[in-house]
Protein backbone atom coordinates (compact mmCIF):
# COMPACT_ATOMS: atom_id res chain seq x y z
CA UNK A 1 0.00 0.00 0.00
CA UNK A 2 1.67 3.12 -0.56
CA UNK A 3 0.82 6.41 0.99
CA UNK A 4 -0.28 9.60 -0.04
CA UNK A 5 2.36 12.36 0.04
CA UNK A 6 0.99 16.32 0.53
CA UNK A 7 1.63 18.39 -1.87
CA UNK A 8 2.16 21.74 0.67
CA UNK A 9 3.52 21.90 4.48
CA UNK A 10 2.77 24.11 7.24
CA UNK A 11 6.55 25.20 6.82
CA UNK A 12 5.95 25.49 3.41
CA UNK A 13 3.25 28.31 4.29
CA UNK A 14 6.21 29.79 6.41
CA UNK A 15 8.50 29.62 3.22
CA UNK A 16 5.71 31.48 1.81
CA UNK A 17 5.19 34.23 4.08
CA UNK A 18 8.99 35.06 3.92
CA UNK A 19 8.49 35.38 0.59
CA UNK A 20 6.09 37.91 0.88
CA UNK A 21 8.03 39.81 3.04
CA UNK A 22 10.74 40.18 0.99
CA UNK A 23 13.17 38.14 3.47
CA UNK A 24 16.23 37.63 1.37
CA UNK A 25 18.61 35.55 4.59
CA UNK A 26 18.02 33.17 7.14
CA UNK A 27 20.91 32.40 8.94
CA UNK A 28 20.98 28.73 10.73
CA UNK A 29 22.98 26.55 12.58
CA UNK A 30 20.48 23.16 11.92
CA UNK A 31 18.56 21.59 14.00
CA UNK A 32 15.45 18.96 13.80
CA UNK A 33 12.96 20.88 15.47
CA UNK A 34 12.97 23.51 12.32
CA UNK A 35 14.19 20.39 9.79
CA UNK A 36 10.97 21.00 8.27
CA UNK A 37 11.44 24.87 7.75
CA UNK A 38 14.57 24.34 6.54
CA UNK A 39 13.50 21.45 3.80
CA UNK A 40 10.82 24.40 3.11
CA UNK A 41 13.81 27.01 2.08
CA UNK A 42 15.73 24.88 0.07
CA UNK A 43 13.63 22.54 -1.62
CA UNK A 44 10.66 24.70 -1.92
CA UNK A 45 11.69 27.59 -2.02
CA UNK A 46 14.40 27.10 -4.28
CA UNK A 47 17.29 28.38 -1.41
CA UNK A 48 16.22 32.19 -2.59
CA UNK A 49 14.63 34.47 -0.91
CA UNK A 50 15.31 33.35 1.31
CA UNK A 51 19.10 31.54 0.89
CA UNK A 52 20.29 30.03 3.88
CA UNK A 53 23.60 31.09 5.63
CA UNK A 54 25.12 28.39 7.64
CA UNK A 55 26.49 29.65 10.83
CA UNK A 56 28.32 27.51 12.90
CA UNK A 57 26.60 28.88 16.32
CA UNK A 58 23.13 30.87 16.95
CA UNK A 59 25.17 33.73 18.61
CA UNK A 60 26.68 34.04 15.37
CA UNK A 61 23.57 33.73 13.27
CA UNK A 62 21.74 36.34 15.54
CA UNK A 63 24.99 38.54 15.43
CA UNK A 64 24.39 38.33 11.62
CA UNK A 65 20.93 39.88 11.70
CA UNK A 66 21.40 42.53 13.61
CA UNK A 67 24.61 43.80 11.02
CA UNK A 68 22.28 42.95 8.42
CA UNK A 69 19.67 45.15 10.08
CA UNK A 70 21.85 47.71 10.87
CA UNK A 71 23.30 47.92 7.46
CA UNK A 72 20.40 47.26 5.24
CA UNK A 73 17.62 49.02 7.00
CA UNK A 74 15.24 45.73 7.45
CA UNK A 75 15.10 42.53 9.00
CA UNK A 76 16.42 39.32 8.14
CA UNK A 77 15.50 36.31 10.00
CA UNK A 78 17.95 33.89 12.49
CA UNK A 79 16.67 30.63 13.69
CA UNK A 80 17.79 28.90 16.83
CA UNK A 81 16.70 25.06 17.53
CA UNK A 82 14.82 24.43 20.55
CA UNK A 83 15.87 25.20 23.61
CA UNK A 84 19.87 24.64 23.05
CA UNK A 85 20.20 26.58 20.23
CA UNK A 86 17.47 29.53 22.11
CA UNK A 87 20.02 29.48 24.99
CA UNK A 88 23.17 30.13 22.56
CA UNK A 89 21.72 32.83 20.97
CA UNK A 90 20.46 34.81 23.86
CA UNK A 91 23.50 36.68 24.31
CA UNK A 92 22.83 38.25 20.86
CA UNK A 93 19.39 38.53 21.28
CA UNK A 94 20.71 40.76 24.03
CA UNK A 95 22.80 42.40 21.91
CA UNK A 96 19.92 43.32 19.62
CA UNK A 97 17.65 44.26 22.43
CA UNK A 98 19.63 47.27 23.44
CA UNK A 99 20.27 48.65 20.16
CA UNK A 100 16.89 48.51 19.60
CA UNK A 101 17.45 46.35 16.35
CA UNK A 102 14.84 44.60 14.65
CA UNK A 103 16.07 40.96 14.58
CA UNK A 104 13.20 38.23 13.78
CA UNK A 105 14.45 35.12 15.54
CA UNK A 106 12.34 31.89 14.46
CA UNK A 107 12.66 28.31 15.92
CA UNK A 108 10.70 25.40 16.39
CA UNK A 109 9.87 22.80 19.40
CA UNK A 110 9.51 19.16 19.66
CA UNK A 111 5.63 18.28 19.79
CA UNK A 112 3.93 19.92 22.39
CA UNK A 113 1.23 17.09 22.46
CA UNK A 114 3.01 14.95 24.40
CA UNK A 115 1.47 11.62 22.64
CA UNK A 116 3.73 12.37 19.78
CA UNK A 117 7.11 13.27 21.31
CA UNK A 118 10.22 10.62 20.22
CA UNK A 119 11.86 9.45 23.56
CA UNK A 120 14.25 11.45 25.47
CA UNK A 121 15.42 14.20 22.77
CA UNK A 122 11.88 15.84 22.16
CA UNK A 123 11.76 15.78 25.81
CA UNK A 124 14.54 17.61 27.17
CA UNK A 125 14.31 19.93 24.37
CA UNK A 126 10.85 20.93 24.83
CA UNK A 127 9.95 23.85 27.07
CA UNK A 128 6.67 25.57 28.59
CA UNK A 129 6.76 27.49 26.64
CA UNK A 130 10.59 28.53 24.75
CA UNK A 131 9.53 31.58 24.69
CA UNK A 132 10.45 32.39 28.60
CA UNK A 133 13.98 32.71 27.68
CA UNK A 134 14.46 35.53 25.97
CA UNK A 135 10.99 37.14 26.89
CA UNK A 136 12.51 39.95 28.99
CA UNK A 137 14.41 41.45 26.14
CA UNK A 138 12.76 40.51 22.77
CA UNK A 139 9.44 42.97 22.04
CA UNK A 140 7.02 39.94 21.33
CA UNK A 141 7.25 36.43 21.66
CA UNK A 142 4.61 33.74 20.50
CA UNK A 143 4.05 30.20 20.06
CA UNK A 144 0.94 29.80 17.52
CA UNK A 145 -0.76 26.50 18.16
CA UNK A 146 -1.82 25.56 14.94
CA UNK A 147 -0.85 26.34 11.07
CA UNK A 148 -4.09 28.00 11.14
CA UNK A 149 -2.36 30.92 13.43
CA UNK A 150 1.22 30.98 11.81
CA UNK A 151 0.72 33.78 9.84
CA UNK A 152 -0.38 35.82 12.20
CA UNK A 153 2.06 35.41 14.34
CA UNK A 154 4.69 35.76 12.12
CA UNK A 155 2.86 39.21 10.14
CA UNK A 156 2.72 40.04 14.16
CA UNK A 157 5.88 39.64 14.68
CA UNK A 158 7.70 41.47 11.51
CA UNK A 159 5.50 44.75 12.15
CA UNK A 160 6.19 44.67 16.10
CA UNK A 161 10.01 44.12 14.80
CA UNK A 162 9.99 46.96 12.51
CA UNK A 163 7.89 49.56 14.42
CA UNK A 164 9.67 52.09 15.31
CA UNK A 165 11.57 52.23 18.43
CA UNK A 166 11.89 48.48 16.93
CA UNK A 167 13.82 45.81 18.60
CA UNK A 168 13.82 41.52 18.23
CA UNK A 169 11.04 39.36 18.57
CA UNK A 170 10.70 35.03 18.75
CA UNK A 171 8.47 33.21 17.54
CA UNK A 172 8.19 29.21 17.96
CA UNK A 173 6.97 26.44 15.31
CA UNK A 174 5.88 23.19 17.00
CA UNK A 175 7.48 20.24 14.94
CA UNK A 176 4.09 19.43 13.82
CA UNK A 177 2.68 22.26 12.68
CA UNK A 178 6.00 22.07 10.14
CA UNK A 179 5.66 19.12 9.08
CA UNK A 180 1.76 18.74 8.63
CA UNK A 181 -0.16 18.85 5.69
CA UNK A 182 -1.49 21.97 4.89
CA UNK A 183 -4.73 22.35 4.61
CA UNK A 184 -5.76 24.10 1.28
CA UNK A 185 -8.02 26.01 2.79
CA UNK A 186 -4.83 28.52 4.09
CA UNK A 187 -4.16 30.82 1.87
CA UNK A 188 -1.41 33.39 1.49
CA UNK A 189 -3.04 36.67 3.41
CA UNK A 190 -3.09 40.14 1.46
CA UNK A 191 0.12 41.25 2.86
CA UNK A 192 -0.87 45.02 2.21
CA UNK A 193 -3.62 45.47 5.26
CA UNK A 194 -0.38 44.78 7.81
CA UNK A 195 2.32 47.35 6.63
CA UNK A 196 3.34 48.32 10.50
CA UNK A 197 1.95 52.03 11.55
CA UNK A 198 3.22 55.57 10.23
CA UNK A 199 5.87 57.08 12.66
CA UNK A 200 4.62 59.00 16.07
CA UNK A 201 5.00 62.75 15.26
CA UNK A 202 5.82 65.19 17.91
CA UNK A 203 3.67 67.82 19.53
CA UNK A 204 3.77 70.76 16.92
CA UNK A 205 3.36 73.41 19.30
CA UNK A 206 6.15 71.75 21.26
CA UNK A 207 8.63 72.27 18.98
CA UNK A 208 7.29 75.83 18.30
CA UNK A 209 8.73 75.87 21.77
CA UNK A 210 12.08 74.08 21.22
CA UNK A 211 12.38 76.54 18.03
CA UNK A 212 12.00 79.72 20.10
CA UNK A 213 14.90 78.62 22.84
CA UNK A 214 17.37 77.43 20.08
CA UNK A 215 17.00 80.30 18.15
CA UNK A 216 17.01 82.57 20.92
CA UNK A 217 19.81 80.38 23.15
CA UNK A 218 23.47 82.38 22.87
CA UNK A 219 25.37 79.09 23.34
CA UNK A 220 23.28 75.77 21.69
CA UNK A 221 24.66 71.94 21.46
CA UNK A 222 23.50 69.28 19.81
CA UNK A 223 23.90 65.97 20.91
CA UNK A 224 23.01 63.16 18.28
CA UNK A 225 23.00 59.06 19.18
CA UNK A 226 21.38 56.82 17.18
CA UNK A 227 19.39 59.06 15.07
CA UNK A 228 21.38 58.79 11.99
CA UNK A 229 19.92 55.03 11.31
CA UNK A 230 17.05 56.84 10.02
CA UNK A 231 16.64 57.47 6.42
CA UNK A 232 17.29 61.13 5.75
CA UNK A 233 18.30 61.79 9.59
CA UNK A 234 22.12 62.82 9.32
CA UNK A 235 21.16 65.83 6.25
CA UNK A 236 18.48 66.75 8.61
CA UNK A 237 20.67 67.35 11.19
CA UNK A 238 23.37 68.97 8.80
CA UNK A 239 20.63 71.61 8.10
CA UNK A 240 18.90 72.41 11.22
CA UNK A 241 23.32 72.62 12.56
CA UNK A 242 24.11 74.98 10.18
CA UNK A 243 20.87 76.92 10.16
CA UNK A 244 21.50 77.31 14.00
CA UNK A 245 25.35 77.87 13.84
CA UNK A 246 25.46 74.91 16.37
CA UNK A 247 28.34 72.39 17.32
CA UNK A 248 27.03 68.99 17.48
CA UNK A 249 28.62 66.20 20.09
CA UNK A 250 28.22 62.22 17.99
CA UNK A 251 27.66 60.05 20.70
CA UNK A 252 28.48 57.41 17.86
CA UNK A 253 25.57 55.25 18.42
CA UNK A 254 26.07 55.26 14.57
CA UNK A 255 26.91 58.35 12.27
CA UNK A 256 25.30 60.83 12.99
CA UNK A 257 27.34 63.84 11.85
CA UNK A 258 29.97 64.45 9.19
CA UNK A 259 33.19 64.14 11.19
CA UNK A 260 34.59 66.94 8.74
CA UNK A 261 31.82 69.11 9.28
CA UNK A 262 33.19 72.46 10.92
CA UNK A 263 30.22 71.81 13.08
CA UNK A 264 31.56 68.81 14.32
CA UNK A 265 32.66 69.03 17.76
CA UNK A 266 32.84 65.61 19.04
CA UNK A 267 35.62 65.32 21.51
CA UNK A 268 34.63 68.61 22.86
CA UNK A 269 31.72 67.57 24.97
CA UNK A 270 32.90 68.65 28.26
CA UNK A 271 33.93 72.25 27.73
CA UNK A 272 31.11 72.44 25.06
CA UNK A 273 28.29 71.78 27.35
CA UNK A 274 29.59 73.53 30.10
CA UNK A 275 29.08 76.62 28.72
CA UNK A 276 25.78 75.61 27.02
CA UNK A 277 22.33 76.98 27.35
CA UNK A 278 19.78 74.85 25.73
CA UNK A 279 20.25 71.33 24.92
CA UNK A 280 19.24 69.00 21.69
CA UNK A 281 19.59 65.64 22.48
CA UNK A 282 18.14 63.37 19.57
CA UNK A 283 18.33 59.80 20.53
CA UNK A 284 20.11 59.62 23.09
CA UNK A 285 20.47 56.15 24.90
CA UNK A 286 22.23 56.94 28.05
CA UNK A 287 21.31 60.68 28.39
CA UNK A 288 22.08 61.38 31.92
CA UNK A 289 25.53 59.87 31.07
CA UNK A 290 25.96 62.22 28.59
CA UNK A 291 25.60 65.19 30.91
CA UNK A 292 27.77 64.04 33.69
CA UNK A 293 31.67 63.56 34.29
CA UNK A 294 31.72 60.57 35.67
CA UNK A 295 34.80 59.88 38.18
CA UNK A 296 34.82 56.38 38.73
CA UNK A 297 36.84 55.48 42.20
CA UNK A 298 34.17 57.09 44.12
CA UNK A 299 31.62 55.97 41.55
CA UNK A 300 30.56 59.91 41.75
CA UNK A 301 28.75 61.77 38.98
CA UNK A 302 29.03 65.87 38.60
CA UNK A 303 26.84 67.78 36.24
CA UNK A 304 28.52 69.09 33.35
CA UNK A 305 25.93 71.55 32.71
CA UNK A 306 25.24 74.98 34.24
CA UNK A 307 21.94 74.93 36.33
CA UNK A 308 20.63 77.45 33.95
CA UNK A 309 21.08 75.05 31.11
CA UNK A 310 17.71 73.89 29.20
CA UNK A 311 17.69 70.25 28.31
CA UNK A 312 15.30 69.29 25.45
CA UNK A 313 15.26 65.14 24.20
CA UNK A 314 13.13 64.37 21.64
CA UNK A 315 13.47 60.28 21.28
CA UNK A 316 11.14 57.48 21.82
CA UNK A 317 13.05 55.61 24.10
CA UNK A 318 10.22 55.96 26.61
CA UNK A 319 7.52 54.19 24.41
CA UNK A 320 9.34 50.60 24.92
CA UNK A 321 10.95 50.01 28.63
CA UNK A 322 10.59 47.15 30.54
CA UNK A 323 11.70 46.31 34.09
CA UNK A 324 14.15 43.16 33.59
CA UNK A 325 17.35 44.89 32.48
CA UNK A 326 17.87 47.83 33.44
CA UNK A 327 18.90 49.30 29.73
CA UNK A 328 16.78 52.30 30.53
CA UNK A 329 19.70 54.03 32.15
CA UNK A 330 19.63 56.37 34.95
CA UNK A 331 16.54 59.03 34.44
CA UNK A 332 18.02 62.34 32.99
CA UNK A 333 16.47 65.51 34.49
CA UNK A 334 14.85 66.87 31.14
CA UNK A 335 13.24 70.22 30.97
CA UNK A 336 11.49 69.73 27.65
CA UNK A 337 10.79 65.64 26.55
CA UNK A 338 9.36 65.07 23.80
CA UNK A 339 7.94 61.79 22.62
CA UNK A 340 8.05 61.17 18.80
CA UNK A 341 10.17 60.70 15.67
CA UNK A 342 13.39 62.67 15.67
CA UNK A 343 13.80 63.06 12.03
CA UNK A 344 10.22 64.08 11.69
CA UNK A 345 10.86 66.83 14.67
CA UNK A 346 13.96 67.96 13.06
CA UNK A 347 11.86 68.53 9.57
CA UNK A 348 9.31 70.45 11.55
CA UNK A 349 12.20 72.88 13.59
CA UNK A 350 13.89 73.90 10.30
CA UNK A 351 11.50 76.08 9.10
CA UNK A 352 9.93 76.92 12.25
CA UNK A 353 14.04 77.82 13.46
CA UNK A 354 14.57 79.58 9.53
CA UNK A 355 11.38 81.62 10.65
CA UNK A 356 12.25 83.22 13.61
CA UNK A 357 15.93 83.76 12.54
CA UNK A 358 14.43 86.37 9.99
CA UNK A 359 13.23 88.32 12.28
CA UNK A 360 16.67 88.61 14.50
CA UNK A 361 18.09 91.57 14.19
CA UNK A 362 21.27 92.36 12.27
CA UNK A 363 23.41 92.44 15.72
CA UNK A 364 22.07 88.79 16.43
CA UNK A 365 22.47 87.76 13.24
CA UNK A 366 26.31 88.89 13.36
CA UNK A 367 26.57 86.65 16.68
CA UNK A 368 25.68 83.44 14.59
CA UNK A 369 28.09 84.18 12.01
CA UNK A 370 30.80 84.64 14.53
CA UNK A 371 29.59 81.41 16.73
CA UNK A 372 30.20 79.52 13.35
CA UNK A 373 33.87 81.03 12.78
CA UNK A 374 34.42 80.08 16.42
CA UNK A 375 33.52 76.68 16.24
CA UNK A 376 35.06 76.47 12.90
CA UNK A 377 38.37 77.03 14.31
CA UNK A 378 37.67 74.96 17.64
CA UNK A 379 36.99 72.10 15.01
CA UNK A 380 39.92 72.43 12.72
CA UNK A 381 42.28 72.55 15.80
CA UNK A 382 40.73 69.52 17.61
CA UNK A 383 41.23 67.51 13.95
CA UNK A 384 45.20 69.07 13.53
CA UNK A 385 45.88 67.95 17.07
CA UNK A 386 44.77 64.47 16.74
CA UNK A 387 46.60 64.33 13.16
CA UNK A 388 50.04 65.34 15.28
CA UNK A 389 48.95 62.81 18.14
CA UNK A 390 48.72 60.42 15.77
CA UNK A 391 51.64 61.32 13.30
CA UNK A 392 53.56 61.50 17.01
CA UNK A 393 52.79 57.84 17.66
CA UNK A 394 53.46 56.80 14.17
CA UNK A 395 56.86 54.50 14.68
CA UNK A 396 55.90 53.08 17.92
CA UNK A 397 55.97 48.85 17.97
CA UNK A 398 53.85 47.44 18.95
CA UNK A 399 51.87 49.31 16.44
CA UNK A 400 49.77 52.38 18.14
CA UNK A 401 46.21 52.65 17.97
CA UNK A 402 46.10 56.10 16.42
CA UNK A 403 48.87 54.95 13.81
CA UNK A 404 46.55 52.17 12.45
CA UNK A 405 43.90 54.58 12.29
CA UNK A 406 46.00 56.40 10.44
CA UNK A 407 47.60 53.83 8.07
CA UNK A 408 43.74 52.41 7.21
CA UNK A 409 42.89 55.71 6.62
CA UNK A 410 45.18 56.45 3.76
CA UNK A 411 44.56 53.04 2.49
CA UNK A 412 41.11 53.22 1.98
CA UNK A 413 40.58 57.04 1.22
CA UNK A 414 39.89 56.59 -2.24
CA UNK A 415 37.24 53.73 -1.89
CA UNK A 416 33.42 53.59 -1.09
CA UNK A 417 33.56 52.18 2.18
CA UNK A 418 31.61 51.58 5.41
CA UNK A 419 32.77 51.05 9.01
CA UNK A 420 30.58 47.67 10.04
CA UNK A 421 32.28 47.14 13.51
CA UNK A 422 34.95 48.69 15.99
CA UNK A 423 35.77 52.34 16.92
CA UNK A 424 39.33 51.94 17.62
CA UNK A 425 38.77 54.03 20.63
CA UNK A 426 37.33 56.49 18.25
CA UNK A 427 40.64 57.49 16.38
CA UNK A 428 39.05 56.53 12.88
CA UNK A 429 36.52 59.24 13.32
CA UNK A 430 39.05 61.82 14.39
CA UNK A 431 41.36 61.11 11.36
CA UNK A 432 39.08 59.66 8.68
CA UNK A 433 35.94 61.52 7.03
CA UNK A 434 33.22 60.05 7.92
CA UNK A 435 30.29 61.99 5.58
CA UNK A 436 27.91 59.63 4.10
CA UNK A 437 24.64 58.53 6.26
CA UNK A 438 25.20 54.87 7.03
CA UNK A 439 28.91 54.77 6.86
CA UNK A 440 29.46 53.56 10.91
CA UNK A 441 27.09 50.86 11.97
CA UNK A 442 27.87 51.62 15.97
CA UNK A 443 28.34 48.54 18.48
CA UNK A 444 26.46 46.09 19.65
CA UNK A 445 24.72 48.25 21.81
CA UNK A 446 24.17 45.23 24.83
CA UNK A 447 28.16 45.71 25.30
CA UNK A 448 28.17 41.75 25.23
CA UNK A 449 31.45 40.43 23.63
CA UNK A 450 31.20 38.30 20.43
CA UNK A 451 29.26 40.73 18.64
CA UNK A 452 31.93 41.91 16.19
CA UNK A 453 32.63 39.21 13.89
CA UNK A 454 29.37 37.37 12.82
CA UNK A 455 27.59 41.73 12.74
CA UNK A 456 30.43 42.40 10.43
CA UNK A 457 29.75 39.30 8.30
CA UNK A 458 25.50 40.30 8.37
CA UNK A 459 25.94 43.84 7.41
CA UNK A 460 28.69 42.58 4.45
CA UNK A 461 25.75 40.54 3.53
CA UNK A 462 23.98 43.10 2.73
CA UNK A 463 26.72 44.87 0.57
CA UNK A 464 27.25 41.63 -1.22
CA UNK A 465 27.63 42.18 -4.70
CA UNK A 466 27.66 46.17 -4.33
CA UNK A 467 31.73 46.79 -4.28
CA UNK A 468 31.46 48.66 -1.02
CA UNK A 469 34.49 47.96 1.06
CA UNK A 470 32.95 46.86 4.53
CA UNK A 471 35.86 47.20 7.56
CA UNK A 472 35.31 45.66 11.15
CA UNK A 473 38.04 46.83 13.49
CA UNK A 474 37.81 44.05 15.29
CA UNK A 475 38.95 43.67 18.96
CA UNK A 476 41.02 40.30 19.31
CA UNK A 477 38.89 39.69 22.97
CA UNK A 478 35.39 40.30 21.21
CA UNK A 479 36.91 38.30 18.01
CA UNK A 480 37.97 34.75 20.29
CA UNK A 481 34.11 34.09 20.87
CA UNK A 482 32.80 34.10 17.84
CA UNK A 483 36.44 33.59 15.10
CA UNK A 484 33.97 30.76 13.44
CA UNK A 485 32.14 33.60 11.71
CA UNK A 486 35.28 34.02 9.24
CA UNK A 487 33.59 30.23 7.74
CA UNK A 488 30.50 31.28 7.01
CA UNK A 489 31.91 34.20 5.59
CA UNK A 490 34.40 32.01 3.16
CA UNK A 491 31.62 29.76 2.57
CA UNK A 492 29.17 32.42 1.10
CA UNK A 493 31.36 34.56 -0.43
CA UNK A 494 31.00 37.54 1.51
CA UNK A 495 33.43 40.29 0.91
CA UNK A 496 34.92 41.73 3.89
CA UNK A 497 38.18 43.12 5.82
CA UNK A 498 38.79 42.16 9.46
CA UNK A 499 41.15 44.42 10.60
CA UNK A 500 42.31 42.32 13.87
CA UNK A 501 43.24 45.41 16.51
CA UNK A 502 45.08 42.64 18.34
CA UNK A 503 46.29 43.89 21.92
CA UNK A 504 46.79 40.43 23.05
CA UNK A 505 44.47 41.19 25.77
CA UNK A 506 41.43 42.05 27.43
CA UNK A 507 42.84 45.30 28.07
CA UNK A 508 39.26 46.55 29.00
CA UNK A 509 39.78 44.30 31.48
CA UNK A 510 43.54 44.61 32.27
CA UNK A 511 42.56 48.26 33.31
CA UNK A 512 40.06 47.20 35.92
CA UNK A 513 42.52 44.75 37.47
CA UNK A 514 45.20 47.40 37.45
CA UNK A 515 42.53 49.87 38.99
CA UNK A 516 41.69 47.71 41.99
CA UNK A 517 44.88 46.51 42.71
CA UNK A 518 45.91 50.53 42.73
CA UNK A 519 43.00 51.14 44.71
CA UNK A 520 43.86 48.09 47.86
CA UNK A 521 47.69 48.74 47.50
CA UNK A 522 48.59 45.53 45.93
CA UNK A 523 50.55 44.06 43.34
CA UNK A 524 49.01 45.64 39.88
CA UNK A 525 51.87 43.46 37.67
CA UNK A 526 49.09 40.56 38.15
CA UNK A 527 46.59 42.52 36.60
CA UNK A 528 47.37 40.20 33.77
CA UNK A 529 46.58 37.01 35.22
CA UNK A 530 43.23 35.99 33.69
CA UNK A 531 42.90 38.60 31.16
CA UNK A 532 45.90 38.63 28.56
CA UNK A 533 45.42 36.72 24.95
CA UNK A 534 48.65 35.78 25.08
CA UNK A 535 51.41 32.86 25.41
CA UNK A 536 50.98 31.52 23.04
CA UNK A 537 50.02 34.41 21.63
CA UNK A 538 46.99 33.49 18.69
CA UNK A 539 47.93 32.17 15.41
CA UNK A 540 45.34 34.43 13.87
CA UNK A 541 46.80 34.31 10.01
CA UNK A 542 47.01 30.52 10.89
CA UNK A 543 43.11 30.24 12.14
CA UNK A 544 41.70 32.90 9.65
CA UNK A 545 43.51 30.41 6.64
CA UNK A 546 41.99 27.42 8.15
CA UNK A 547 38.71 28.80 7.98
CA UNK A 548 39.29 29.62 4.64
CA UNK A 549 39.84 33.57 4.35
CA UNK A 550 43.23 35.20 3.04
CA UNK A 551 45.19 36.23 6.12
CA UNK A 552 48.49 38.19 6.80
CA UNK A 553 50.21 39.24 9.80
CA UNK A 554 50.58 39.77 12.57
CA UNK A 555 52.39 43.13 11.67
CA UNK A 556 54.48 44.46 14.09
CA UNK A 557 56.34 47.29 12.31
CA UNK A 558 54.39 50.32 11.16
CA UNK A 559 56.55 49.95 7.62
CA UNK A 560 54.76 46.30 7.00
CA UNK A 561 51.00 47.87 7.72
CA UNK A 562 50.56 49.47 4.48
CA UNK A 563 51.21 46.75 2.09
CA UNK A 564 49.59 44.36 4.19
CA UNK A 565 46.49 45.87 4.21
CA UNK A 566 46.58 47.10 0.54
CA UNK A 567 46.95 43.56 -0.47
CA UNK A 568 43.71 42.48 1.88
CA UNK A 569 41.59 45.09 0.38
CA UNK A 570 42.56 43.90 -3.22
CA UNK A 571 41.81 40.56 -2.45
CA UNK A 572 38.21 41.86 -0.54
CA UNK A 573 37.67 44.35 -3.86
CA UNK A 574 38.83 42.47 -6.42
CA UNK A 575 38.80 38.67 -5.66
CA UNK A 576 35.65 39.48 -3.63
CA UNK A 577 36.87 37.28 -0.63
CA UNK A 578 36.90 37.65 3.10
CA UNK A 579 40.49 39.12 4.30
CA UNK A 580 41.88 39.41 7.56
CA UNK A 581 45.10 41.41 8.68
CA UNK A 582 46.46 40.48 12.15
CA UNK A 583 47.66 43.78 13.44
CA UNK A 584 50.03 43.78 16.89
CA UNK A 585 48.64 46.93 18.48
CA UNK A 586 50.09 48.87 21.54
CA UNK A 587 48.05 48.79 24.71
CA UNK A 588 47.46 52.74 25.38
CA UNK A 589 46.99 53.50 29.08
CA UNK A 590 43.49 53.66 30.13
CA UNK A 591 41.73 53.00 26.72
CA UNK A 592 38.58 51.38 27.33
CA UNK A 593 38.90 50.99 31.01
CA UNK A 594 38.48 52.63 34.06
CA UNK A 595 41.56 54.96 34.11
CA UNK A 596 39.45 57.20 31.59
CA UNK A 597 35.47 55.11 31.05
CA UNK A 598 33.62 53.04 33.50
CA UNK A 599 32.75 50.57 30.69
CA UNK A 600 33.08 46.42 30.29
C1 LIG B 1 30.08 38.37 27.07
C2 LIG B 1 30.99 39.29 27.81
N1 LIG B 1 31.90 38.77 28.67
C3 LIG B 1 32.74 39.60 29.36
C4 LIG B 1 32.64 40.96 29.22
C5 LIG B 1 33.54 41.89 30.05
N2 LIG B 1 34.43 42.63 29.19
C6 LIG B 1 34.16 43.89 28.78
S1 LIG B 1 35.32 44.54 27.81
C7 LIG B 1 36.26 43.15 27.93
C8 LIG B 1 37.59 43.08 27.21
C9 LIG B 1 37.44 43.12 25.71
O1 LIG B 1 38.67 42.79 25.10
P1 LIG B 1 38.90 43.11 23.59
O2 LIG B 1 37.70 42.74 22.82
O3 LIG B 1 40.19 42.50 23.19
O4 LIG B 1 39.00 44.70 23.56
P2 LIG B 1 40.14 45.59 24.30
O5 LIG B 1 39.61 45.91 25.66
O6 LIG B 1 41.39 44.79 24.36
O7 LIG B 1 40.27 46.80 23.43
C10 LIG B 1 35.65 42.19 28.72
C11 LIG B 1 36.21 40.85 28.99
C12 LIG B 1 31.64 41.43 28.34
N3 LIG B 1 31.43 42.74 28.15
N4 LIG B 1 30.86 40.59 27.63
MG1 LIG C 1 42.11 43.19 23.16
Amino acid sequence: MTTRVPSRFGSDLIVDLFKALGVEYVALNPGSTFRGIHDSIVNYGGNSHPEVIECNHEEIAVAIAHGYAKASGKPMVAMAHNVVGLLHSSMAIFNAWCDRVPVVVMGGTGPMDTTKRRPWIDWIHTALVQGNVVREFVKWDDQPASIEAIADSILRAWRIAITEPQGPVYICFDVEHQEAELPSSIKLPDMSGYTPPTTLYPDPGKLEEVARWLVGANSPVIIADRMGRKAGAVEALVKLAETLAAPVIDKSGCLNFPSNHPLDLTGADVELLGNADVILALDVDDLFGSLHRVEIQGRKFTPVLSKQAKVVHISLKEQFIRGWATDFQQLPKVDLPIAGDSVAALRQLLPLCQQLLQKQTSGKRKKFIDRQATLKNKHEEMRKAWRQQAEAARNNSPISVPCLAAVLGDVIKDKEWVLVNGSLGGWPRRLWNWEKPGQFLGDAGGGGLGYGPGASVGAALAYRGSGVLCIDLQPDGDFMFCPQALWTAAHHQIPLLFVLDNNRTYLNSENHQASIARQRGRQIENRLIGTEIDKPAVDFKGLARSLGIHADGPIEKPGDLSAALKKAVRVVLEEKRPALVDVHTEKPVGRGGPLQSYSG
